[in-house]
């Protein structure tokens, strides 16, 4: 048993400066003990835990005419006059359908374990369905060979938001025909894919952002807004869409594959520590998320939701909720911002806090400064539905980044979030979340949907008239991060 006081010990007691005099300090301080003098086990990274960045098709792809790709709502919408700020369009962003062997590199000189990227529906079925177009998956061959070649593992996404026109000529996801579609789709490209040895598949990103902004708002392609009763059951046919694609993934798939979801839940964070929030936080996971990640992982509607909704609730059945709650391999879980929660003795038991107006953000102004949701996010999903694994599949911000006269992005606001983040992510693996990895949105600068090149997402900087990729200060925090596991954040 130890008796005496490590040199850390002492140099916390002494201050750093007595230790850092002594020959052999450094020495000392590195191999000092894990259990601090409280007996705490310091909290930390699993051996294996992958290290990660994400993109997405129309974000980061450009070459919309190219090699046979058929237009996607965003085509439409982000050339559509006022849709998109500053008449910034995808078609040409980064670039990366012709630099990808650049960015891969890049990404390997960063350490970068594991790449997220996503397929472009209409490159591979230009109209959707019908005859592959081979030149559109060869892109994608391309890709993950040139990612193995540098050791990086591919996760695949099947739909991240770029819906081919055709289909939305034909109702998009208010057909419930365009379920069977994604399906047809995703099991092809998972087929072709995983014979050249991806093993991750997620089904869709974020189905909340493209029903609520896609259908409700109208904020995002295809700019609709159609009323509560609609929005509800196309909301339905896209949960069934993923169901569907799980099953054909699998059908298709050669040797093991994990599918999922990657999925932006509501992230409640009980307001204090009290167990009262606790538990509130927890029934608001469930409700809050009740037409997407619940359905999903329970295979029901709640009771709550379907009465809010009443003569507005989908239509369903038992055999779709069946299909709807597949199990999953592995759970994606987009986390930005947090919603505070505390006990109530409404019929709800819980109460969401609206933020103060003083409350700080990022550069987007939703994007609110809350880390807590990288804690309490993945654990209230472990304690609600166990999956058996998660992956952080997005966590960053935007960040006003100019290059100094140095030709340097000193993007310290964005370290301080990333590392905040990062921090709290501890949190839940030490309450026994299975987080496995995590991917920072994003690797590059991007297209950012509504707001277009204005707001600015990556670890590495994109000049958009040249294309020159300049890696920020972030990126250089990334790159130890990873070096060291998570250490010393
Ligand atoms: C993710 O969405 C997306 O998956 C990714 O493609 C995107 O680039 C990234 O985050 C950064 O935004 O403007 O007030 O109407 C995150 C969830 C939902 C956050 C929609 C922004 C719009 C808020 N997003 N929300 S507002």
């Amino acid at each position: 048993m130890k008796t005496s006081l490590s040199r850390r010990d002492l140099g916390r007691l002494l201050g750093a400066s007595a230790v850092a005099s002594t020959a052999t300090s450094s020495f000392a301080l590195e191999n000092a003990p894990s259990v601090s003098p409280m007996g705490r086990r310091s909290e930390g990274f699993p051996d294996r835990f992958l290290w990660g960045s994400a993109t997405a098709s129309y974000q980061v792809e450009g070459s919309v005419n190219d090699a046979g790709r058929g237009p996607s709502i965003w085509d439409t919408f982000s050339h559509t006059p006022g849709k998109v700020a500053n008449h910034d369009t995808g078609d040409v962003a980064d670039d990366f359908f012709r630099r990808y062997r650049d960015d891969v590199q890049l990404m390997n000189g960063l350490g970068i374990q594991a790449f997220r990227f996503s397929v472009a529906w209409p490159r591979v079925f230009p109209t959707g369905g019908g005859m592959p177009n081979p030149q559109g998956l060869d892109f994608y061959l391309r890709l993950v060979e040139e990612l193995h070649a540098h050791g990086i593992e591919p996760f695949c996404t099947l739909y991240h938001w770029d819906m081919p026109q055709a289909l939305q000529d034909r109702g998009g996801w208010e057909s419930r025909d365009t379920a069977y579609r994604l399906a047809e789709y995703a099991g092809y490209v998972a087929g072709k894919l995983s014979a050249v040895g991806v093993k991750h598949f997620f089904t869709m990103n974020e189905i909340r952002t493209f029903v609520e902004l896609g259908y409700g708002n109208g904020t995002h392609a295809p700019g609709l807004k159609v009323g509560r009763k609609r929005l509800a059951q196309l909301n339905h046919h896209a949960l069934l869409g993923h169901g569907l694609s799980v099953q054909s993934i699998r059908a298709h798939a050669v040797g093991d594959v994990q599918v999922g979801v990657a999925e932006n839940p509501i992230a409640p964070v009980p307001v204090t520590p009290s167990g009262d929030d606790i538990a509130a936080a927890r029934t608001a996971m469930r409700e809050e998320n009740a037409s997407y990640l619940t359905a999903i992982l329970e295979g029901v509607y709640t009771d709550r939701y379907l009465a809010g909704l009443g003569v507005d609730a989908p239509h369903f059945t038992a055999e779709e909720m069946r299909i709807i709650s597949t199990p999953l391999d592995v759970l994606g879980l987009n986390f930005y911002t947090s919603t505070y929660v505390r006990a109530s003795h409404s019929p709800a038991s819980y109460e969401t806090l609206a933020l103060p107006a003083d409350f700080p953000h990022m550069a987007s102004s939703w994007l609110t400064v809350s880390p807590e949701c990288v804690h309490w996010g993945p654990r209230l999903v472990h304690e609600c539905w166990r999956p058996k694994a998660i992956y952080i599949t997005e966590n960053g911000c935007s960040a006003d980044d100019g290059l100094n006269a140095n030709g340097e992005c000193l993007d310290t606001g964005r370290i301080m979030y990333l590392r905040n983040c990062l921090s709290q992510l501890e949190h839940a693996l030490a309450h026994g979340a299975p987080v496995q990895g995590y991917f920072v949105w994003s690797l590059l600068d991007n297209f950012e949907w509504a707001d277009g090149y204005g707001k600015r997402f990556g670890i590495v900087h994109v000049d958009f008239k040249t294309q020159k990729r300049t890696p920020k200060l972030s990126a250089r925090f990334y790159q130890k991060v990873i070096e060291g596991n998570g250490k010393n954040l």
